[in-house]
């Protein structure tokens, strides 16, 4: 470190810094704040980008109830939808199941991810908790000792009304007993894992176009059309906003489709003519999702713990990423409290195994779900084959309550 870089370092102090203000990060803060274990969320975005980022809307049974539990589910029972219905779309005709009839009898609970974040940032703040927007950590580092540290760098140094000082974008590193990662497949935590720390990863090779239209819901149900052009999905998100997908090919530029592109082609494998028409409206988001899935194993690297995407990826195909952010962070903020308030260690030597467990069951019918929406890329001969038990398994899912009831579980459960 130079001189002059060295004149502008300050250091900062919390027992768990947790570094991502999404889904994970903030449930687990609101947690240990209101145990009385100093905590403090470092952000990289302002706090306009993290109240608007617009991503899932599927919360299950079990985030619904987690969130109760800690009192942060107020937003969610006033302004979310329950869902129960998804219908299937594809060559041999249509069905649908109401999941929240089979399995376990659990639905969802339609809410935006920006509200959910809102809600916990406001309940978070209103109780006092500390977080740090515009600051991005860079490393961490002594994660295999009893006091890692967080080199952090402002990222907006214009705006201070977050940040208790250290506005001039100098370096400042925190120290703390343990940092939750909780920043995402592509934050510092990851990128601080000791080498050769395994990552499973799989690229499904197959891509979304993921849009978001200023437009209502075309039908009361999760819309999966099966067509030979690719998959089309349907997702409810508010009475004015609703979620499309649409199979692209790999390395496509979401800005060559217009929306009037779009829409035509997603009424063509929606099958619009055999039901009705799409609600059509703006389209104001599109983005390209490459399918991907990875898990870290394990979750803990001494005083460093992952939780939600920065611990595991599921591909957005069966809506689990923010539910398993919310589980473990709520397993974090337990097995954390015991150490810190009770040095007992056990729930935390156990954090990564008791996640990787509720993990790869997500992953396995995410995986599942991808073989069942998606013509992969490959051979023709291969094609036919994954075709045909492909259509062997949505008849399944048509016929047998027993496969049903499987599905149902799968799909609601955490
Ligand atoms: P997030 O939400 O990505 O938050 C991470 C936060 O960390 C910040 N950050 C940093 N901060 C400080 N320093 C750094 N170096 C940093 N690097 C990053 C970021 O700015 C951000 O604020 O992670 P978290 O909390 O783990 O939550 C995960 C969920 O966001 C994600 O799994 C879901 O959105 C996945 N997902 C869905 N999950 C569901 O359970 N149900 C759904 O219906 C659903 N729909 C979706 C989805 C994901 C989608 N995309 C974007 C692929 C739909 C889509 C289109």
């Amino acid at each position: 470190m130079t001189q002059s870089q060295s004149t502008r370092t300050a250091r900062e102090k919390a027992d768990v810094v947790i570094l991502g203000a999404g889904p994970a990060g903030l449930t687990l803060a609101n947690l240990l704040h209101a145990r009385g274990i100093d905590c403090v969320v470092l952000e990289r975005a302002d706090r306009a980008h993290v109240e608007t980022r617009a991503r899932a809307g599927f919360l299950a049974a079990n985030t619904v109830r987690t969130l109760d539990r800690h009192g942060l589910a107020e937003g969610l029972h006033r302004r979310g939808q329950p869902h129960g219905t998804c219908e299937f779309r594809t060559e041999g005709g249509s069905f649908r199941l109401d999941y929240a009839r089979l399995g376990r009898g659990e639905a969802h609970t339609v809410y935006p991810q920006q509200d959910l974040v809102t809600d916990l940032l406001a309940h978070y703040l209103a109780a006092g908790g500390r977080i740090r927007f515009a600051t991005e950590a860079l490393a961490v580092h002594g994660a295999d000792g009893p006091r890692p540290t967080v080199a952090t760098r402002d990222t907006d140094t214009d705006t201070d009304t977050e940040r208790d000082g250290n506005g001039d974008g100098g370096t400042v590193h925190w120290q703390a007993r343990y940092v939750a990662g909780c920043d995402g497949r592509h934050g510092a935590a990851r990128r601080s894992l000791p080498p050769g720390t395994p990552r499973h990863h799989r690229d499904h090779g197959i891509s979304w176009l993921g849009l978001l239209a200023q437009a209502p819901p075309s039908l009361d149900a999760v819309g999966y059309a099966v067509h030979r052009r690719g998959f089309a999905g349907h997702m409810a998100r508010t009475p004015e906003v609703t979620r499309y997908y649409l199979q692209c090919d790999r390395g496509t530029d979401p800005g060559a489709w217009s929306d009037e592109r779009i829409w035509d082609e997603l009424d063509t494998r929606m099958r619009s003519a055999d039901h009705h028409p799409l609600h059509r409206g703006p389209i104001i988001q599109r983005t390209v999702i490459d399918l991907e899935s990875d898990v870290i194993e394990p979750l803990r690297h001494g005083s460093l713990l992952l939780a939600g995407d920065a611990a595991s990826l599921p591909a957005p195909a069966a809506a689990k990423g923010a539910n398993l952010a919310v589980l473990e962070a709520e397993l974090l903020a337990d097995a954390l409290t015991e150490t810190l308030a009770h040095g007992d260690t056990g729930p935390l030597d156990r954090y990564s195994h008791t996640c990787l467990t509720h993990i790869w069951r997500a992953q396995e019918f995410s995986h599942w779900m991808i073989q069942l929406l998606h013509t992969p890329p490959g051979p023709d001969g291969e094609s036919f084959f994954h075709e045909s038990m492909r259509r062997s398994r949505l008849d399944s899912l048509r016929t047998s309550r027993a496969f049903q009831d499987w599905f149902a579980e799968s799909y609601v459960g955490i």
